[in-house]
């Protein structure tokens, strides 16, 4: 017993994404999404993303652990843990197999319906990321994604038929998931998860990101308006990959360099919570004369559609060193000055542990932004083995998560923090959204499957499962 409780009201749950766990990526009328063009890939094999999807790669997507047709008995053991929230996103392309179709897909829409009923059944919120990785693939290759101003209005279309079709079912949303990730711009996988184009077809793909995630927070910002306007209840968050860049050292050199990299990784939740973009970065830019088109009518907009609450995954820390490189370089390249932090230890995918960041995270955020704050994912992917007899001992993921959620009592016990909830990552065993493997695993609930596609996809309980119940039945006094 720790002797900390969490608020009475707060959201303990689970977080996964449409893409990561439906499969059922070609049935009742759903479009190809991002997703289903990325194949397999692995810890050290980048996932590969073809034009198209082409005969013979494996996309591991395409049947992911089924939940599409499997929902039931999912939500049924979700509630079993007494989950109170489940956050998952609606596949773009169920609802807009294209993108740009005028009408929305009905039985795409019935899937949604028919889940959230699900929830509710059980007493379970369900929390919704309307942009998680998804978008139409037909928007890539027809307009460039999120190059091309026009997809606002696709984005924007959406939301807000999404709003209106479940504003009664559902009260918590966020708009783009990780929108920060494409802060490391010459990413591949993060440029298209994020934004909807190729990177190595960019002239200058640093200008290009800045200008496609200009037109992001544009598009949010819409959404939130709308959102507004057709259930003043709602509650519109946006959601950030928060990774606390540390510096190296105390030479002010690491210290300068860490604090601008913090910067260049938080704009995008600036234009979201304060509606306008920090000076720092407003300066780059237009010294560098990156992002041209913005409006007016555009800052306008940022201004009225400032979120509610701010959504953030948490999962590492980072290190950064000037040796490579100082701020006077003038250039924001956030990998080539990230170091490993002798301090700390690492999963088997090479991510930092460290669950006093988190309390860190908690603070500088709502130092920052003065919002309630909601932890919508955090775990550890980890190598998980069945033994003879079927259960799952997994010590590693419970340790993890006990030190997180320690930290995250502090924050609110000691540092006052306005913490709404708590939905560790893949709460079922999923497709990763890195290397698309199977055999990286976050779930209180394994599925049978590997990373070749063979399995039963039957569900069972581990260790973990019993431990997380107990968890939320004291409210985060038992860990
Ligand atoms: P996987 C990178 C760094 C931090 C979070 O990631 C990230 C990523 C993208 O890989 O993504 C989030 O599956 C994301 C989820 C994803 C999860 O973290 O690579 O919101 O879709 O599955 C974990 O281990």
């Amino acid at each position: 017993m720790t002797g900390y409780k969490m608020p009475k009201g707060f959201l303990w749950g689970g977080a996964v994404a449409a893409h990561q766990l439906e499969g059922a990526w070609n049935e009742d009328g759903k479009g190809v999404s991002v997703a289903d063009v990325m194949t397999a890939g692995s810890v050290d094999k980048p996932r590969e993303i073809t034009h198209g999807v082409k005969e013979g790669k494996n996309y591991p997507n395409h049947s992911a652990i089924d939940f599409y047709h499997h929902y039931k008995e999912d939500i049924k053991l979700m509630a079993e843990m007494g989950f109170k929230c489940f956050r998952t996103s609606i596949a773009w392309t169920r609802i807009f197999p294209n993108g740009d179709d005028k009408e929305p897909n009905e039985a795409g829409l019935k899937f949604y319906d028919d889940l959230f009923a699900e929830c509710h059944k059980y007493g379970i919120e369900p929390v919704i990321t309307l942009a998680h990785f998804e978008m139409p693939y037909h928007l890539v290759e027809k307009y460039g994604g999120f190059t091309n101003r026009k997809v606002i209005d696709f984005y924007v279309r959406f939301a807000e038929t999404c709003f209106k079709r479940y504003k009664d079912s559902v009260k918590y949303w966020m708009t783009f998931n990780e929108i920060d990730n494409q802060a490391d711009w010459a990413g591949k996988f993060q440029t298209m998860t994020n934004s909807g184009y190729f990177v190595d077809e960019q002239e200058n793909p640093e200008a290009t990101m800045f200008q496609a995630a200009h037109y992001e927070l544009v598009a949010s910002a819409i959404a939130v308006i709308k959102g507004h306007q057709i259930n003043p209840n709602f509650k519109i968050g946006c959601m950030i990959n928060f990774t606390p860049f540390y510096p190296a050292t105390s030479d002010p050199e690491d210290v300068l360099l860490a604090q601008r990299v913090m910067q260049f990784r938080s704009w995008f939740s600036d234009v979201h919570c304060w509606g306008e973009y920090p000076k720092a970065v407003e300066a780059y830019i237009e010294r560098h004369g990156y992002r041209k088109d913005i409006t007016e009518e555009d800052r306008q907009v940022l201004k009225d559609g400032t979120v509610d609450y701010v959504g953030f995954s948490y999962y590492s820390s980072n290190n950064v060193s000037a040796d490579t490189m100082t701020i006077d370089d003038d250039k924001i390249d956030i990998p080539a000055v990230t170091i490993a932090n002798k301090y700390l230890k690492q999963t088997d995918w090479n991510w930092t542990i460290d669950p006093k960041g988190l309390r860190w995270a908690l603070n500088f955020l709502t130092d920052r932004y003065h919002k309630p704050l909601f932890i919508v994912e955090n775990g550890m992917g980890a190598y998980d083995k069945v033994e003879a007899d079927g259960s799952i001992h997994d010590p590693y993921r419970i340790d993890y998560l006990r030190e997180h959620i320690i930290a995250m009592e502090r924050a609110v016990e000691f540092d006052g923090v306005d913490l709404m909830g708590y939905t560790p990552w893949g709460c079922i065993d999923l497709v990763s959204a890195g290397t698309g493997q199977m055999s990286k695993r976050y779930g209180f609930i394994y599925v049978d499957k590997d990373d070749d596609g063979k399995g039963t996809l039957k569900r069972s309980r581990k260790d973990s499962f019993y431990w997380y119940k107990n968890v939320i039945a004291s409210n985060g006094e038992d860990l």
